[in-house]
C-alpha cells in the first residue's frame, strides 16, 4: 500500500476508535453522539476489514434495540450522551407502541436497510469465516424481520416498494425532492410542541443544515406519529407525508441480494428474498422511472405522482441491479454531465447530491448539493455492475482524495473540496478505509497463477502459427489487420467505459478472422511500414491486439499475473522475426530502451529487429498501450490519421482517473506505478510534472504543480494488475 494511503487508513481507524463508545461507534463526535442506523452499517463495512469483531458487535447492538414488529430504528440512544441532540426519548415517547424494544431508548422511524450487505462483507472477510457462522445464524433471523416488516407495514400496494414517512428516514435529510411533499405541511405554530433544535451548537454556519422551516415539519411528523403511538395503519391514513424513494428501496433490492446469499451460507432457503429482490427491482424501473428525466424519482404517495426533481437519489437503482441496460445508459449519459460533474470536467468533484445547473443547488447546505462519501461509495459500484468503470474510477477518485485533502468531513463542497459538517466523521472514515482495502490492498491474493493456465503455459507461446491463410492477401496484410483490428474494437471494446467484453469476443467471427489474419503476418514485412504515424499506430494496434488475444486463447481469468512473465512469453510470428509484447513496447515503441524489470534491452546489437525501433519515444504510448488490467489504459483502436489527437485523449483520460491523485494541501502528488516505470520516456521528474501539467484539468491541481514542481513530494500508487473485463 502507498504510504499515503497507509498513513490515512491509520488515521481513519483512530477516527473510528475515538467514535466507538464500547459497544457501537457515533457517526460524529459530537453532532451526533448516539448509534445511527444506516451509519452503523457503513461503519461496519470499513471495520469487516480489519477487525470482525466490532463490525460484528457494531451490528449486534444496533439489532439489540429491534422493534418486536421488526422495525429497526434511526437512532439507538446512549443513555449516558442525552442532552445534546434534538430529538432525544423524551421527544419521540417510543414506549406509546407496543413493538418498542424494553430496556431500551430508540427513535420512532427506520433507515435505509443497508444491514444485510454490511453482514455478508463482515462474512467474507474474515480470516475465520467458521468462528463467523454463529453470528450469521444470529442476525438472520433478524435480518429477515426487518425486511418483512418494510413489506408488511409500508409496501401498502403490494407492489414491491416501500415508503418512507419522514425526511429522516430517507437519510438524505433536506433533499430538494422533499420540499414538495414537506409543502403541504401548513405549520400552526401554537398547535406545534415546543421543541429546541441542538445541531446548530454544533455546527459553525446554519445555512450548512436543514432550515427551521424544514424542522418545524419534521417536528410537525413526530408529534403525528407519537399521537399515533406509532401504529402503522393510524399514521399511513393521516401522514401527509409517504414518499417511495429510489435511494431506500434500491438499498433494500441490494440488500436482499445479500440476504439471499447469507441464507445460503447457513443452509436455509434464499428464495423469499430473491423473490423480494426481483420484485422491488421490477417496480423500480416500472414505476420509479421519469421517462421524460431519463432518471428515476421519488413516488409521492399522497399526491400519486413522481416527484420531479433529479438528485444522486436517482442514480441509485444502478447499485441495486435495478435499472434495465437502456436506463442505465440513460442514467450514465445524465451522471456524466456537467449536471453532475462529468469526466474531466475540472474543478467539480464528483458526484454532488443534487444537480448543480439547478436553481435550488447549494454547494454547501446538507443534502441539497455537496458530495457525500456514502452515496458515491454506493454510486461507483453500481456504475462497475453495469460496466462504466472509467466513471467509477473517478468517483473513487475524488472518494480517495477527498478526505486525504480536506479531513474526514461529513460532506464536502462540490467545486472547492472544502469539507463541511462534522470532522472525524465515522462513515466517511469507515468508507474510505473499505476503498483502499479493496483497490490496493488483495492484489497478492488476487494474483495468484491457476494451475491450469500454469500448466499451459510453461513454454513460450506463438498465438499465430502460419496455418490456415486462406483468402489472405499477403500484401494487404496490415491493412487488412487494422480493419480487423477496428471491427473488435468497435464490437467488443467498451472505450467509454474502458472494458472489453471479453465473453463474447471469445466465439465471435470477428474473433476467428482476427486470428486468421494474424496468421498471414508470417508472410508480411514490417519494414514496409512508411511514416512515423502508420508505424505508431501499426505497432499499438498490435500490441493491444495480442494481449486481448493472449487472454482469451489462455483462458485467463482475473489478472494477466496468472501467467509468468505474460508480456515476455506471448508471441506472434511476423516475417522471420517472433515479437512478444514485450519486444513492441520496450523494442519497436520505447526505442529499445531496457524495460524496468529486466537487466537487457529487447533487441541485442545484431538483432536486425532493431531496424523497426520508432524514435524519438512518445511517453503518450504508455497511455494507449493496453495490458488487460485495470489500472492501464483503456483499450482503442489508433488510427494513423488521427493518432496524434487520439494519444492526447489517451493521457488526459489517464491523467484525470484515479490514478493521478494531485494533494495540494499536503504538498503531494500520487501518481501510477507507471510513471516510476518509465520515468525516462517522460524527462524524469521535470518531464512527469510538466506532462501532467499539461492533461490535467483541475486548475488547483495545475497552479500547484507549477508553483510547488521543485518541493512536491512524488508518491506511486500501486498497480491494479486485475482484468479489464
Ligand atoms: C443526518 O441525519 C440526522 C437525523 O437522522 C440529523 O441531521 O440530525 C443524516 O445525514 C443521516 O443520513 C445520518 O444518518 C445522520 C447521522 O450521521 O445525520
Amino acid at each position: 500500500m502507498s504510504r499515503i494511503f497507509a498513513d490515512y487508513v491509520e488515521k481513519a481507524r483512530h477516527i473510528l476508535d475515538e467514535n466507538w463508545t464500547g459497544r457501537s461507534t457515533k457517526p460524529a463526535p459530537s453532532l451526533y453522539p448516539h448509534q445511527w442506523n444506516w451509519d452503523s452499517g457503513f461503519v461496519a463495512i470499513g471495520r469487516s476489514h480489519y477487525d470482525t469483531s466490532h463490525a460484528i458487535q457494531e451490528i449486534e447492538t444496533l439489532f439489540d434495540a429491534q422493534w418486536s414488529n421488526g422495525m429497526l430504528p434511526q437512532i439507538v440512544f446512549n443513555p449516558e450522551e442525552l442532552g445534546h441532540y434534538f430529538p432525544e426519548p423524551d421527544f419521540w415517547q417510543t414506549d406509546r407502541s407496543p413493538h418498542h424494544p424494553s430496556g431500551k431508548l430508540t427513535s420512532g422511524i427506520t433507515m435505509p436497510p443497508i444491514h444485510a450487505i454490511a453482514v455478508e462483507k463482515i462474512y467474507q472477510r474474515a480470516s475465520r469465516r467458521n468462528r463467523v457462522l454463529s453470528f450469521l445464524e444470529k442476525i438472520y433471523p433478524k435480518l429477515v424481520a426487518l425486511h418483512e416488516y418494510l413489506y408488511r407495514d409500508r409496501d401498502p400496494h403490494d407492489e414491491g416498494l416501500v415508503y418512507v414517512r419522514h425526511p429522516w428516514e430517507s437519510g438524505i435529510d433536506n433533499s430538494p425532492t422533499w420540499d414538495f411533499p414537506l409543502r403541504r405541511i401548513v405549520v400552526v405554530t401554537e398547535s406545534l410542541p415546543l421543541y429546541k433544535r441542538r445541531d446548530l451548537e454544533h455546527v459553525s454556519d446554519p445555512s450548512m443544515r436543514p432550515s427551521d422551516d424544514d424542522y418545524d415539519r419534521y417536528v410537525y411528523l413526530v408529534d403525528l406519529f407519537r399521537r399515533c403511538d406509532y401504529h402503522e395503519d393510524r399514521i399511513r391514513e393521516i401522514c401527509p407525508f409517504l414518499v417511495q424513494d429510489p435511494l431506500f428501496n434500491s438499498i433494500l433490492c441490494r440488500a436482499n441480494e445479500s440476504l439471499a446469499r447469507i441464507a445460503e451460507i447457513i443452509g436455509t432457503s434464499p428464495v423469499t428474498a430473491r423473490d423480494w429482490a426481483q420484485k422491488t427491482s421490477q417496480a423500480i424501473q416500472k414505476k420509479l422511472w421519469h421517462e421524460k428525466h431519463s432518471m428515476f424519482d421519488a413516488y409521492d404517495l399522497v399526491e400519486g405522482a413522481l416527484i420531479e426533481v433529479d438528485t444522486a437519489a436517482g442514480f441509485m437503482p444502478l447499485y441495486a441491479g435495478a435499472a434495465t441496460p437502456e436506463q442505465a445508459e440513460q442514467l450514465y449519459q445524465h451522471l456524466n454531465s456537467c449536471s453532475f460533474c462529468s469526466l474531466h470536467q475540472g474543478n467539480c468533484f464528483t458526484i454532488p447530491n443534487y444537480d448543480t445547473q439547478k436553481e435550488g443547488f447549494d454547494r454547501s447546505n446538507y443534502w441539497r448539493g455537496p458530495v457525500w462519501i456514502n452515496i458515491n461509495w454506493m454510486l461507483a459500484q453500481g456504475l462497475r455492475r453495469y460496466g462504466y468503470t472509467l466513471k467509477a474510477d473517478s468517483l473513487q477518485k475524488d472518494l480517495l482524495q477527498l478526505p486525504i485533502r480536506f479531513g474526514f468531513h461529513e460532506y464536502f463542497d462540490s467545486f472547492e473540496g472544502t469539507g463541511y459538517g462534522s470532522d472525524n466523521f465515522s462513515w466517511t472514515a469507515a468508507l474510505f478505509i473499505d476503498l483502499v482495502y479493496e483497490f490496493y490492498e488483495g492484489e497478492q491474493e488476487k494474483g495468484r497463477m491457476t494451475g491450469y493456465v500454469k500448466s499451459l503455459f510453461s513454454e513460450d507461446l506463438i498465438l499465430n502459427n502460419g496455418n490456415d491463410t486462406i483468402g489472405i492477401d499477403p500484401d494487404n496484410i496490415a491493412g487488412e489487420l487494422m480493419r480487423s483490428i477496428r471491427g473488435l474494437r468497435n464490437q467488443f471494446y467498451d472505450t467509454e467505459r474502458g472494458i472489453v467484453d471479453y465473453e463474447h469476443l471469445k466465439n465471435s467471427s470477428e474473433f476467428r478472422t482476427y486470428r486468421i489474419l494474424t496468421n498471414g503476418l508470417i508472410k508480411f514485412n514490417p519494414s514496409c511500414l512508411t511514416g512515423r504515424k502508420e508505424k505508431l499506430a501499426f505497432w499499438i494496434n498490435l500490441y493491444n491486439s495480442i494481449v486481448v488475444d493472449a487472454i482469451v486463447t489462455l483462458g485467463i481469468k482475473q489478472s494477466v499475473r496468472e501467467v509468468p512473465e505474460f508480456f515476455r512469453k506471448v508471441r506472434y510470428a511476423i516475417g522471420p522475426y517472433l515479437f512478444s509484447a514485450d519486444d513492441i513496447e520496450h523494442g519497436i515503441l520505447r526505442g529499445n530502451l531496457r524495460p524496468w524489470f529486466y537487466p537487457f534491452k529487447p533487441f541485442g546489437v545484431r538483432d536486425p529487429r532493431r531496424d523497426l525501433i520508432i524514435t524519438p519515444v512518445d511517453p503518450r504510448i504508455h497511455f494507449a498501450l493496453v495490458c488487460g488490467s485495470r489500472s492501464c489504459a483503456p483499450i482503442n483502436y489508433y488510427d494513423h490519421a488521427s493518432i496524434n489527437n487520439q494519444l492526447d485523449e489517451a493521457s488526459e483520460s489517464f491523467i484525470n482517473s484515479s490514478e493521478v491523485i494531485v494533494l495540494p494541501e499536503a504538498e503531494k502528488v500520487l501518481i501510477s506505478d507507471i510513471f516510476r516505470w518509465y520515468s525516462e520516456d517522460f524527462g524524469r521528474r521535470r518531464g512527469i510534472l510538466d506532462f501532467i501539467f499539461d492533461y490535467l484539468s483541475d486548475e488547483k491541481g495545475r497552479r500547484f504543480i507549477r508553483s510547488h514542481s521543485g518541493t512536491l513530494q512524488i508518491e506511486y500508487l500501486q498497480y491494479d494488475w486485475n482484468l479489464n473485463r
